[in-house]
This record gives C-alpha cells, sequence and structure tokens, in this order.
C-alpha cells in the first residue's frame, strides 16, 4: 500500500450540502501555504443566498509589510464546479493593501455541525503531487474540536498527505 498523494486522487466530502456548510467556522488548526497570511483568530462565515451562490468573509490576525500586526477582513466569492464539493474561490481584503488571490476550496470532510477539513493547492508539482498547500480544520466550537472528531480528523490529514504538518490557531480575542 502506497500512500496516493496525487492532487487529482484526493479524496473530498461526498453529497456536498453547502446550505448546512454554512455559518461560523473557528479555524483550529492550519497548514500554511508559501507566504503564509492568516495567523490565528481566524473566523469564516460561510453565507449561501436565496439563490444558492455561496460567499464569505473570514477575520484573522495577519502581520503586513513592516511589522504592522492588524486584523483582516476578507471577502471571498465561490465558484462552482462539476464537484459540488470543489469550488474556486476568489478573495481580497476590504483594505486594499491586503492579500488577493484566487485558490481551490475543497471541502474534504464534515460533519457540518462540528468539524470541517479544507484543502486547496496552488500549485501542482509535474508529477501530480502539491508544491504548495494550505488546509484549515474548522470547528464550529471555538474551544476546538470535540474528541469524538479529532480521530477523523487526524484520519482525513494523512489522507491529503498533510499529517504532522498542522500548526494549532490560537483564539484569543484579538480580532
Ligand atoms: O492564510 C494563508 O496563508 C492563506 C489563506 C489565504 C486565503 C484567505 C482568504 C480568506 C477569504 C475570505 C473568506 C473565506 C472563507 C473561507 C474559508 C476558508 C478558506 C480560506
Amino acid at each position: 500500500w502506497a500512500q496516493d498523494c496525487q492532487v487529482a486522487n484526493i479524496q473530498v466530502m461526498q453529497n456536498f450540502d453547502k446550505t448546512r456548510y454554512a455559518g461560523t467556522w473557528y479555524a483550529v488548526a492550519k497548514k500554511d501555504p508559501e507566504g503564509l497570511f492568516l495567523l490565528d483568530n481566524i473566523v469564516a462565515q460561510i453565507i449561501v443566498d436565496e439563490n444558492g451562490k455561496m460567499t464569505a468573509t473570514a477575520r484573522g490576525r495577519v502581520i503586513i509589510l513592516n511589522n504592522w500586526e492588524m486584523c483582516a477582513d476578507m471577502l471571498a466569492t465561490f465558484d462552482e464546479t462539476p464537484n459540488p464539493a470543489k469550488f474556486g474561490m476568489h478573495y481580497w481584503g476590504v483594505a486594499a493593501y491586503l492579500q488577493t488571490g484566487n485558490d481551490d476550496h475543497w471541502v474534504i470532510d464534515t460533519d457540518y455541525d462540528n468539524y470541517a477539513i479544507h484543502y486547496s493547492c496552488r500549485l501542482v508539482d509535474a508529477d501530480g503531487t502539491c508544491l504548495d498547500s494550505y488546509s484549515f480544520i474548522f470547528s464550529r466550537h471555538p474551544t476546538g474540536l470535540r474528541p469524538q472528531d479529532q480521530a477523523v480528523v487526524t484520519r482525513k490529514k494523512q489522507e491529503i498527505c498533510l499529517l504532522g504538518k498542522y500548526r494549532r490557531v490560537d483564539h484569543t480575542g484579538f480580532c
């Protein structure tokens, strides 16, 4: 048995229901991309409007050029794809000096009520593995994951080839 780290073969949430994904999520762990942006105190709000269009806001502590520490208010829109758990995300800051970009937003797994595992590969290597990814573990609870969700999250981290690459995301009340 060899682990399959091909981005194209990563399994995402089956029968993903964005309406149940809506609402507030607290980031409890993060695997950073190159040039990390959101540091901690990260809270995302997913919105699904009456036409089924998904958008989001997110807030988190960042350090922008010259060591300026602040809370970034970010906005995102999502493009649907043939796979309901795979979105294209366009994001930008409420303030013009914040990051702007286009990333994939894949929902690897969620029970909608407690935890969600997000994944984004920014750069696929020639061999099909990911050269620059980031991933958030989200909880509905600001206090973190319930013990019963930790095992499933650990298994999914391994499946996406990121086990051991996460750091904890603190919620100190800074933002
Ligand atoms: O923090 C990093 O190092 C990489 C993250 C860059 C994207 C952050 C932009 C957030 C966009 C606004 C809201 C989106 C909410 C979605 C939830 C999670 C994925 C970012």
